[in-house]
């Protein structure tokens, strides 16, 4: 089965790819050079904009579709960058810019407590959507460690492993906000294609 992956980020195709790759689907997505829209991501929640860019790209491929919407929650920022995680540092944003302003703005504050959340959200072109969360939890450090991964990845520590999530990808792909939301909908995928 023919499966879409509604995202322009590549990382992203590879992580989830990665993970999906037992399914045995014929995964699609802007590698393949598919041009897509960009959808416009003007939602509060990470449901709502996850359930936008799996909708209207399902309908423009006509193939069912997979779209992520996620980012970094950080408790002393009141939950900022949040659904902004992507542009942060503004309209010409990078991951660069966009750590480089995340440190400064814990500059002085002791609590450095976070979570990554990642909604996927499967869509059919006619229209029914299926969503679902998952989170991790870390800290926030200064110090940029690793080079795998993405955004905000080199300055995401866990404790349990004592690295940051760029330091150790093959973890990362098992423990991520977006291994658990995957998970979720590999659990519900045999159901949800057989409707
Ligand atoms: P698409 O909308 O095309 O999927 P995007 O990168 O713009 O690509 P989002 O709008 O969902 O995706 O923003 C996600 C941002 O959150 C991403 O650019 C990173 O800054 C951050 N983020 C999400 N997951 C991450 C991860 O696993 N590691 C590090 N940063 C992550």
């Amino acid at each position: 089965m023919k499966i879409f992956l509604a995202t322009g980020n590549k990382k992203k195709i590879d992580e989830i790819s990665k993970i999906l790759e037992d399914l045995n689907l014929e995964i699609l997505s802007i590698k393949d050079g598919i041009e897509i829209p960009e959808v416009i991501e003007d939602g509060d929640t990470f449901e709502a904009n996850s359930q936008k860019k799996a909708l209207e790209i399902a309908k423009f491929t006509n193939m069912i579709t997979i779209a992520d919407d996620s980012g970094l929650c950080v408790d002393a920022l009141d939950g900022a960058p949040g659904v902004y995680s992507a542009r942060y540092s503004g309209e010409n944003a990078t991951d660069e810019k966009n750590n480089k302003l995340l440190i400064k703005n814990l500059e002085g504050i002791e609590n450095r407590n976070g979570k990554f959340v990642c909604v996927i959200t499967l869509a059919k072109p006619t229209g029914e959507v299926y969503s679902f969360r998952g989170e991790l939890p870390g800290k926030i450090v200064d110090e940029k460690k690793g080079e795998f991964g993405f955004g905000y990845d080199p300055h995401f520590y866990l404790e349990e492993y004592g690295q940051t999530l760029a330091q150790i990808p093959e973890i990362k792909n098992k423990i991520s906000h977006r291994a658990k939301a995957l998970e979720k909908l590999k659990a519900e995928m045999k159901e949800i294609l057989g409707k």
